[in-house]
């Protein structure tokens, strides 16, 4: 008996380690860490394809059950789905985006049910007052962390996006792994939690003290951590406002395509650089690295996809790249094909790639 116990405990112990993956969270879930240990098989096979918001609603619909411009293009969902829950903090029923929380939920749960992945971001608004965009202060992460001015306010923030995180459950009640992805594109300086706004120590604190809140007094056991910093030269730079090891999961990056077609060659130089020095980095780190955002707005480019975002990404071990929304709205704000769309054709062509993955040809990423 006492050898069998002492087994056990053995392999319980080596149970992380023989999964080779180590999570901020040690006691993240099986689901997660499983997820965790799929990326990184998945990072060495190809790359998975993701869109924000691809199914609530699209360049010209909304909350349509089981609609996606994607899935009307290329017949199959993305293999990664992105959320925003900015003005979830508020109390609000609905995102910066106008997006029904309720309806987010319900997609999280259908994503999960069919395989599929979810990520989320977070435009958290200025504790100061206005959106996150509002980044003419350098006293609102100062404001949040413990004995700042607002820190009574931010855990009253974070007590509501717990609430929402905890309320994504499978329909046997246990907790849907999610890819969160806070206080990004931080090495600029657009947001409140910016280059410009704060100093590195403070992002960090700010990271941490959020991290730890979820994991620790919320008791949050589905979460795994994204950096993700915007367009960044070198591992230096990328670097520099890195909250260690131990308080991320996945290496991010968010670079977009600007100036058109003539911008192709210097786009796919400046994502091929980053992921090298990601990829390096994640494989050092037995982490994973994922391009967190992505695209070109209004796809004006008929060969984007194979042409210039396949080769910028395929030559690296990146678990996937996300392009951001079709926002129906914004009628130029698109970054996705929708039927009709000038790069519907070859965006089919990127679809039928052997190494590039959509939700049906996901392996069981959760055991
Ligand atoms: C930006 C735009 C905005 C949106 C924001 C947060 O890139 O898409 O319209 O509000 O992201 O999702």
């Amino acid at each position: 008996m006492r050898l069998i116990v002492t087994i056990l405990i053995l392999l319980n112990l080596m149970d992380p380690l023989m999964a080779k993956s180590v999570t901020v969270d040690a006691n993240a879930t099986r689901e997660t860490k499983a997820l965790y240990a799929n990326l990184k098989k998945m990072a060495s096979k190809g790359v998975m394809f993701g869109h924000q918001d691809d199914a609530v609603y699209g360049h010209t619909w909304k909350y349509d059950a089981g609609a996606s411009d994607v899935k009307s293009v290329a017949g199959d969902y993305p293999a990664v789905f992105g959320w925003e829950l900015g003005n979830l903090e508020l109390g609000r029923v609905s995102s910066l985006d106008s997006v029904y929380f309720d309806s987010v939920r319900v997609r999280i749960k259908e994503v999960y049910k069919r395989g599929g992945i979810n990520t989320i971001s977070w435009h958290v608004n200025n504790p100061l007052g206005g959106n996150a965009w509002r980044c003419n202060t350098t006293e609102a992460v100062k404001s949040v962390l413990p004995g700042g001015t607002k820190q009574a306010l931010f855990r009253q923030w974070l007590d509501r996006l717990a609430t929402f995180l905890g309320s994504l459950k499978d329909d046997t009640g246990r907790a849907i792994p999610i890819l969160f992805r806070p206080f990004h594109e931080h090495t600029g300086d657009w947001f409140w939690w910016g280059a410009k706004q704060c100093t590195p120590q403070e992002y960090v604190a700010l990271w941490k003290y959020t991290v730890n809140y979820l994991i620790q007094t919320k008791k949050l056991h589905q979460l795994l951590f994204i950096y993700s910093p915007a367009s960044s030269p070198d591992a230096a730079s990328y670097f520099e406002r890195y909250p260690g090891d131990d308080m991320v999961d996945i290496l991010g990056i968010d670079i977009y395509q600007y100036g058109g077609e003539q911008a192709s060659n210097r786009f796919v130089a400046e994502v091929q650089n980053a992921l090298k020095y990601m990829t390096q980095a994640a494989k050092a780190k037995d982490k994973v690295a994922v391009l967190s955002e992505t695209g070109i707005e209004s796809l004006p480019i008929k060969n984007w996809w194979t042409e210039v975002i396949y080769k910028a990404v395929s030559e690296s071990d990146i678990a996937y790249f996300l392009v951001w929304r079709n926002a129906p709205d914004k009628p130029g704000h698109f970054y996705a094909p929708y039927p009709g769309q000038l790069s519907a054709d070859d965006f089919i062509r990127f679809k039928a790639m052997k190494d590039v993955y959509f939700e049906s040809q996901l392996p069981l990423m959760y055991k």
